[in-house]
């Protein structure tokens, strides 16, 4: 069976949760990263020499990096379905999103979901916070633009673009305290995001 390494509080573990889930792909997951350990470990490095989770092992198959293990289980185990569509331009176009949220939407998000969540009230600069909202606000009016018009990210059927981004989303509209810009597409986007049992399982959680 699929083996899925990392803990179900990181953002990159819960997008190829979630994935397994649309593809009705079952796993065993095995806690490690933060307070679990194991991910700096020999026998850990070996599979990935980061030291980072997720990492999967399907049989004697071991890939890093969350999105390349999406496009790899999509490919793999949902070849004929929407999650990672074959025509070059459909694919190239969730790729956009994939790429997009390592290159710039994870660096923006990274500073403000560390200072509201893992750092203590009473160290937290909100001013700095606030300007980190801002830049990150700006990236989701993007997202919110495109949606316009459309159900999902790449039109009406849901892929890889709508996990990824999805699961970045659930910290940025679910996280309070904040001031962010009215972003009505997106809104709508998202809830259509939480009627699925995947983002109810994996993403919904308390942020922690
Ligand atoms: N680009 C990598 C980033 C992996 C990453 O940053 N993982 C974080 C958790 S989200 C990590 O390993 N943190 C160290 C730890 O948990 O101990 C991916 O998408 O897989």
């Amino acid at each position: 069976m699929l083996k899925i390494w990392g803990r179900t509080n990181s953002v990159n573990v819960q997008k190829v949760l979630w994935c397994c889930d649309e593809l009705a792909l079952p796993y065993e997951r095995i806690d490690a990263g933060m307070q679990f350990g194991r991910n700096k470990e020999p026998a850990y490095l070996s599979m990935n020499p980061n030291g980072q989770i997720p990492t999967i092992e399907d049989g004697d198959f071991v890939l890093w990096e969350s999105n390349s293990i999406m496009r790899y289980l999509a490919m793999q185990y949902g070849a004929s379905g929407s999650l990672y569509p074959q025509a070059p331009k459909a694919r190239a176009s969730v790729d956009r999103w994939l790429d997009w949220s390592l290159s710039t939407l994870q660096p923006a998000d990274k500073p403000v979901f560390w200072g509201m969540v893992r750092t203590p009230v009473e160290q937290r600069d909100m001013a700095a916070l606030q300007a980190a909202a801002d830049a990150a606000g700006k990236l989701w009016l993007i997202v919110d633009a495109h949606l316009e018009g459309r159900s999902f990210l790449e039109g009406e059927a849901f892929s890889l673009a709508d996990i990824v981004l999805g699961a970045f989303c659930r910290r940025f509209i679910g996280m309070d305290g904040l001031r962010k810009p009215a972003t009505p597409q997106l809104q709508r986007w998202y809830e259509s995001l939480q009627e699925r049992p995947a983002f109810q399982r994996h993403i919904a959680p308390a942020l922690s």
